[in-house]
């Protein structure tokens, strides 16, 4: 395992590559080029200037979060041909540059959502959180304005402006997609890029659905062990693989998150790691990365990726917000630090004890 940070990039982050540099055990950063839209070619040179500026800092530039694909793809439109064209480009063009990790989704026209990015708790510190019904009072083509206007000025990732402009319509496009056509349409993807991934090396890592239930009447695909071992079986190589986020997963008490870990072994690319409490069926905060502080045992989540052999990043994922700190909701340095800390000391503690 290998622990890393997010990082959104010098134009964008409150946090530095010098202070992710100082947090003990952080070996490197995932990042994305986060001024491009889905469906844009990378550049080599964009690419190689990315990873320059990373490595200069002493870290590693560790995988991309996310390529984003487009929405023709995902609704399977005639259209989609050349955006695939375009996504195989920006696959070669990683994988010239070394890179080997893409971490992707395949939620229609959302990424995450969540109804308050910025909870109280009581000892003063804020999360985000999510509760189902007041997600049901707002209207599904005017929640980037609900959520835009309490990001705290910070551009959200899976809600750049632009991408949302298009709210209404996209709306309109899904209209007729339901959760098997998306499952095919992301089949067809990965069946179109996974020669190219192969050649280079590259090990293609799904994330998630978040939360992992349909949001708006969507449809949602990766949110349980049935449909993501449905997914693995359907391009059965190694390169199409998994994000492991235990908060997605766990926001559903039904999934057994270490079981789910150890059945998608050598699948498993990439872990996102925090913790959520279970306030009610459909609701939920996000907590701390301490056990104790929610409702998942990240002991038992740790153990399981170490039985696996885990080799790939992880990642302290979103944290609270404390000590005054103002940073883009879920990925201030404070609380993220405390939770790498906190899960390489769960790693020396499962090895040590493993080796006995
Ligand atoms: C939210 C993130 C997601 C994730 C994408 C991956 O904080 O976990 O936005 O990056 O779903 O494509």
């Amino acid at each position: 395992m290998k622990m890393t940070l997010r990082w959104f990039g010098s134009k964008h982050d409150t946090v530095t590559l010098g202070q992710i540099r100082q947090i003990p055990g952080c070996v490197g950063v995932i990042t994305t080029l986060y001024d491009t839209k889905p469906g844009e070619v990378w550049s080599r040179e964009a690419i190689r200037a990315m990873k320059e500026e990373i490595e200069a800092a002493g870290l590693e530039l560790s995988g991309i979060e996310s390529v984003n694909i487009h929405d023709d793809i995902k609704i399977g439109l005639p259209t989609r041909e050349q955006y695939i064209a375009n996504y195989i480009e920006t696959l070669e063009n990683l994988g010239k540059e070394g890179i080997d990790l893409v971490c992707y989704n395949f939620m229609p026209v959302f990424d995450w959502t969540r109804s308050d990015l910025a909870k109280e708790r009581s000892d003063g510190s804020t999360v985000l959180s999510y509760d189902q019904e007041l997600i049901d009072k707002i209207d599904p083509t005017k929640m980037f304005e609900e959520l835009d206007a309490n990001s705290g000025g910070f551009v959200l990732p899976g809600w750049e402006p632009d991408r949302l402009a298009r709210v209404k319509e996209l709306f309109e496009m899904y209209k007729e997609i339901d959760e098997e056509k998306l499952f095919q349409n992301l089949v067809y993807f990965l069946k179109a890029i996974m020669p190219t991934c192969e050649k280079y090396g590259i090990k293609m890592a799904i994330h998630m659905d978040d939360p992992a239930w349909s949001v708006f009447g969507l449809p949602r695909i990766v949110n349980n062990k049935g449909n993501i071992q449905r997914l693995l079986d359907a391009v059965p190589v190694m390169n199409n693989g998994l994000t492991l986020c235990t908060g997605s997963l766990g926001s559903s008490p039904h999934n057994d998150i270490p079981d789910m870990i150890r059945s998608f072994k050598g699948r498993i690319h990439f872990g996102h790691v925090r913790n959520v409490i279970h306030l009610a069926p459909g609701k939920f905060d996000e907590a701390a990365h301490l056990s104790s502080d929610g409702s998942l045992d990240m002991f038992e989540i740790m153990k399981a990726f170490h039985d696996i052999g885990m080799t790939g990043p992880i990642r302290p994922d979103h944290g609270r917000m404390i000590w005054g700190e103002k940073a883009m909701p879920g990925y201030g340095l404070y609380d993220r630090a405390l939770g790498a800390t906190y899960l390489l000391g769960l790693w020396e503690a499962i090895e040590k004890s493993a080796k006995k």
